[in-house]
């Protein structure tokens, strides 16, 4: 694999995607030349850390083009988190304040936006419709599952008058609730590990494979992260505990808690609206089974995700995955 007919077919690949955009894609003279001297001026780390096939420190090879999907992936991440702390009026993001906090909503609402347009000239450098069409996708769900975040658990609007709205038994909320983890969080997760294993010319069955793993792990994280609203310190994660009942959103461990205490259903309904309403829930949700549940249930979709695992052949990407895993659903931050 290091031999150098190898390395040689890559860097051609790189020229390939880099070059061959065209002049006038690429902006005005001005811009290409300044373009130019900054590719120049960095072009040893620039060689080294996205054109040539990068092996871990376990041994596994990333080709270029999955290292600018795992690139692109991450701007659309973190696009994503931006518009989601305005959203969600969040203050801080990974122990330091949010990029609203510090620059205010309008440019963060920009930068966001900068973050996603960036991501897509990289995509579409990529030269394969397929992956862009996954990508793209990603994106619509993402916006897709915080639209159903802003309804209630019962599929009615927050301004929907209480006496319209359905009463749904709790498998159809939970249902409603997994439907939306997996457009807000697994859905990036599944279709950018698909893309990878499609631009790693993976045999169909290994790209379903991987897609299944992504989906299955990326509910896990999902999990993890609405169980760290109620366990964890502002310290540990970096952004503030207890945000979801102050959103009104009922996360798994406040339905499971809803199981054992009946009365929860009138606070889920209400979105904790009213005085003492995130209190009560966050004292009930600790009495009750509800965080013991969701562990559990994070187990269940870690297990199948490794379940997708082991069906490829074992070597370092397959051990590096599983650690990865593995350090998602044990993480306390
Ligand atoms: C994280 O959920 C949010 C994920 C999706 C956000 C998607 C938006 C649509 P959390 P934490 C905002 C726009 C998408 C773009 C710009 C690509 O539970 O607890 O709020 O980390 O996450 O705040
Ligand atoms: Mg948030
Ligand atoms: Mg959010
Ligand atoms: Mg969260």
């Amino acid at each position: 694999v290091q031999s150098e007919a190898y390395k040689s077919a890559l860097l051609r690949d790189y020229t390939i995607i880099d070059k061959s955009v065209p002049q006038d894609l690429v902006g005005d003279s001005e811009s290409v030349i300044r373009d130019n001297l900054i590719r120049k001026a960095l072009s040893e780390s620039l060689n080294k850390s996205l054109y040539t096939p990068t092996f871990s420190n376990q041994g596994q090879v990333i080709l270029p083009t999955q290292r600018r999907l795992a690139e692109i992936t991450e701007l659309i991440h973190t696009a994503s988190l931006v518009h989601d702390d305005i959203i969600d009026n969040s203050p801080s993001r990974r122990g330091l304040p949010s990029t609203h906090q510090v620059f205010g909503n309008k440019i963060a609402v920009l930068a966001g936006d900068f973050l996603l347009a960036r991501a897509s000239v990289s995509l579409a450098r990529l030269r394969n419709p397929e992956v862009v069409e996954l990508l793209a996708t990603v994106i619509m769900d993402l916006v897709e599952g915080e639209f159903k975040q802003l309804k209630n658990v019962n599929g009615n609007n927050q301004e929907t008058p209480k006496d319209t709205q359905a009463n749904y038994p709790n498998e159809d909320i939970f249902s409603y609730y997994l439907q939306k983890t997996y457009l807000k969080t697994s859905s990036l997760f599944a279709k950018s590990i698909r893309a990878a294993s499609i631009l790693g010319g993976a045999p169909t069955e290994y790209v379903e494979l991987s897609y299944i793993f992504g989906r299955n792990l990326g509910t896990a994280f999902q999990l993890v992260d609405d169980l760290l609203d109620f366990t964890a310190t502002q310290t540990q994660t970096g952004k503030p505990v207890g945000a979801d009942l102050d959103l009104g959103i009922a996360t798994a461990p406040v339905l499971y808690a809803w199981q054992e205490y009946p009365e929860l259903g009138e606070l889920i309904k209400r979105r904790f609206s009213e005085q003492g309403d995130a209190q009560l829930t966050w004292k009930l949700v600790h009495q009750s089974s509800g965080i013991q549940k969701t562990r559990k249930l994070v187990m269940e979709y870690a297990e199948r995700a490794m379940a997708a695992l082991s069906l490829f052949p074992p070597n370092a990407s397959r051990q590096a995955l599983l650690q990865l895993a593995h350090s998602l659903v044990y993480r306390k931050m």
